[in-house]
């Protein structure tokens, strides 16, 4: 498996861990055309009827004079036992990447693109600062109170209309999805 490590200082990990506008800052001094190709194989999730559901939507203001920012939601089945999140796309932006940055022991984040993302009926899969999120590249500048409309596209579901609500913090804890 490719991964992108950035070295980052420890007080930029540490404020990554306190929900700032880490996704942003990251990739701020990146190539964003070097981003390292998916290879994630892809899951095996059955064919069936599904329906989903997204709750918590949102995407953080863009840091001043950059335009990538991250988005972030909650999605669950309200009908059927699984599903599988292909892309998204939201309106307005050049390309939507789905992220995920995890730290290893030695304090160094690793952030790479991934591939689609299963949905079952144990919990909701969630995007949210420090985990997985949307990487939201070429929309024009968003502040505070805006609305962003987009899509999210699963095998089983289709294409699921979403509507990000731009907002500095999540709206409550990861626990309450
Ligand atoms: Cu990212």
């Amino acid at each position: 498996m490719r991964r992108l490590i950035l070295s980052l200082p420890l007080t930029l990990i540490l404020a990554a861990c306190g929900g700032s506008s880490e996704e942003a800052e990251t990739h701020a001094g990146m190539n964003h055309d070097a981003m390292p190709a998916m290879d994630d194989a892809t899951p095996v999730v059955a064919r069936e009827a599904t329906s989903v559901e997204i709750r918590a939507a949102w995407m953080r203001p863009h840091p001043q004079g950059r335009d990538v920012t991250a988005a972030y939601f909650a999605a669950n089945l309200t009908e059927g036992r699984e599903d599988l999140l292909l892309s998204a796309r939201i309106d307005g932006a050049e390309r939507v990447e789905l992220h995920t940055h995890t730290m290893d022991e030695s304090g160094v984040m690793q952030m790479r693109e991934i591939g689609p993302q299963i949905l079952g009926t144990e919990g909701p899969l969630v995007f949210t600062p420090g985990g997985r999120h949307l990487m939201v590249f070429g929309l024009p500048t968003v502040v505070e109170g805006d609305e962003v409309t987009g899509t999210l596209s699963f095998q089983n579901a289709g294409d699921v209309a979403v509507t990000f609500r731009v907002m500095s913090m999540p709206p409550g804890q990861v626990s309450e999805y």
